[in-house]
């Protein structure tokens, strides 16, 4: 036995412990950064033994807030993010949070407190049958049934969170469970370190499809990339780069797949989908799309009207099933996105000068193409309207931000206008949308737990009024963690998307789409953390960098934006979309 391992073999327990510690003890030799949670009867000894070890454990106000905090947090790291919530209602409440994680590909560990088998079913307060509501939001839900089985199973935890494609496993433990005691040994708190981040192992795409993709990719004029959020997962950003540039191919993203490359490297041609710069025109006008870690659902084909079906499409994907899902492939690449891509690359190193050379022609549009986009667009870029702009507030965050900042979007206009005008400054993980579920409240738990990943960087949080009303208890939460976390709140005083659709599909009748006008800089200030309201654009830039500036506490910066549900949608085309009975605008 080697060094290391015999002092990873000194660092485990042994002896009577009772469930809850045992499970902590995991945690803690799993090497798990902070955690979200709100304790309950069941849990009791899990809570008592993270204090014991001086582990890091939130009090969240909503446990669907500590799933979303915890995602984030793993978004950052690709380490799991751990959340629990107690028997019942905290239990039910994690659903939304981990269907994000689900959807998303994103590594978590839950723990859900359930009843004293002794007593279930015998109508015990917060009894639910929780099991079968909570199954289908994760990948794996594991019930524990035995103390002694709680290292073995919180191994397999890890396991199914970090694997394959990486989603959230739920340990669902009995309260019995967790407090009764058990002699362990040593030997039954060993650690597979393989299983502590995403990805836990790579898969290669079989040889002969990497040939094929080759041949494909080798006769194309205008060749594109389309990555999505596989690309982090697979922490695939540096061979993404050494391909796209050996190739001279764009790179163009879904929201979530921003930041495979930097929007500022010349092969960026931006987002995808339901709203795009230049990159639908692109993908128009490709003659072979490369689709990675992307599942080109609704939003990255403006609902199934992309790509045309006469482009071929080499679609590398970590699951296979979803190859062919929405379009089919010329060529499947069933693996591992950063492996594929570097066998791509091999496949193609002897023709890469000559592709260059092919594509100088190619390569030389985008500029013209951006800079064209860029004049139509400079108008409300550099708009001084008040209310503010929405594509004002983008540049004032793209001035605003550096390079090594996490800017987290929650689900309405944050997140689309953000995705389209947000340019992040480096590969990374630099922009975190929540649209694996695409719930509204994400933003300001998620910043929480991006804070928390990333101590010293620069996050921001920008949600909407709605989704910020949606979550505000966790500015508590923030303060009391002493997060130096800007919250932008977007505040048009409605649900905004839904009252821009009813303008333009219900004849401007409104129904249930709009909120009192408040001022959320106020209520932040109310709340014993920093609060800035900013109604004229020209103080948008001194109110972000006063939030960046704290160090310790929070900062909402309340944004006055545009009321004008005829102004909210993110690009002049989509509000000229004809629209028919049950259609979507956007
Ligand atoms: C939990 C949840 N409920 C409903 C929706 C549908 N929805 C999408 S955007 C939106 C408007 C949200 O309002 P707000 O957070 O203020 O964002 P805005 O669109 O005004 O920028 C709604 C209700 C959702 N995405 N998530
Ligand atoms: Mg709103």
């Amino acid at each position: 036995m080697t060094n290391a391992s015999d002092a990873a073999r000194q660092n485990r327990p042994h002896g009577r412990m009772t469930g809850g510690r045992a499970l902590a003890e995991m945690l803690r030799l799993s090497g798990v950064g902070p955690m979200f949670g709100m304790g309950g009867f069941q849990l009791l000894p899990f809570y008592d033994a993270l204090g014991q070890l001086g582990m890091q454990h939130f009090l969240i106000n909503d446990e669907r807030c500590g799933a979303f905090a915890a995602d984030a947090y793993a978004r950052v790291t690709n380490r799991p993010g751990i959340c629990d919530g107690t028997l019942g209602p905290g239990a039910t409440n994690l659903v939304t949070g981990l269907i994000e994680s689900l959807n998303g590909g994103i590594p978590v560990v839950a723990i859900a407190g359930d009843t004293n088998r002794a007593h279930s079913w015998k109508n015990m307060t917060q009894e639910c049958r929780q099991v079968e509501i909570l199954r289908p939001a994760v990948k794996e839900l594991i019930r524990v049934e035995e103390t002694s089985r709680i290292p073995e199973l919180t191994r397999r935890a890890f396991a199914v969170a970090t694997s394959g494609r990486p989603g959230p496993a739920l340990l669902d433990v009995p309260e019995d469970v967790c407090h009764s005691s058990h002699d362990f040994t040593a030997d039954d708190f060993a650690i597979d370190p393989a299983t502590l981040a995403a990805p836990a192992r790579r898969i290669r795409p079989d040889r002969a499809d990497i040939e094929r993709a080759a041949r494909l990719i080798a006769a194309a004029k205008r060749p594109l990339l389309l990555v999505g959020g596989g690309i982090h997962v697979s922490n695939a950003h540096a061979a993404l780069a050494a391909f796209a540039e050996a190739q001279s191919i764009p790179v163009a993203h879904t929201m979530s797949g921003k930041g495979g490359i930097a929007c500022t490297h010349a092969l960026s041609v931006g987002l995808f989908g339901r709203y795009a710069r230049i990159a639908n025109d692109l993908i128009e006008a490709s003659d072979c799309l490369i689709v990675v870690g992307c599942k080109l659902g609704e939003i990255a084909t403006k609902r199934y009207a992309l790509p045309p079906l006469h482009i071929p499409i080499v679609h590398l994907e970590i699951v296979a099933e979803e190859i062919g899902r929405c379009r089919s492939a010329a060529v499947a690449l069933w693996g591992d996105a950063r492996a594929g891509l570097e066998d791509l690359t091999a496949a193609l190193a002897d023709g890469a000068r000559a592709a260059r050379a092919a594509r100088a022609d190619y390569l030389a549009e985008l500029p013209a193409r951006m800079t064209a986009w860029a004049e139509d667009a400079a108008p409300r870029l550099n708009s001084s309207d008040r209310p503010i702009h929405m594509a004002r507030l983008c540049t004032e965050l793209n001035r605003a931000l550096p390079a090594d900042s996490i800017l987290v979007a929650d689900g309405g206009f944050a997140g689309h206008w953000t995705g389209l005008l947000y340019d992040t400054k480096a590969a990374g993980r630099h922009f975190i949308p929540d649209r694996g579920l695409a719930s509204i409240g994400y933003g300001l738990p998620g910043g929480i737990g991006a804070a928390l990943a990333a101590p010293g960087r620069p996050v921001v949080a920008i949600t909407g009024d709605g989704g910020f009303n949606m979550v505000l208890g966790e500015l508590e939460t923030a303060r009391r963690a002493k997060l130096g976390l800007t919250v932008v709140v977007v505040n048009n005083a409605a649900s905004g998307y839904v009252k821009a659709l009813q303008h333009a599909m219900m004849g401007g009748r409104y129904q249930s789409a709009d909120l009192s006008e408040m001022d959320y800089a106020a209520v932040a200030r109310a709340m014993g953390v920093g609060g800035i309201r900013v109604e004229d654009p020209g103080r948008l830039g001194a109110a972000l960098a006063a939030g960046l500036a704290e160090r310790d506490r929070p900062t909402v910066v309340d944004v006055v934006v545009t009321r004008d549900p005829g102004q909210m949608l993110p690009a002049v085309d989509n509000r000229t979309v004809e629209i028919k009975q049950g259609d979507r605008v956007a």
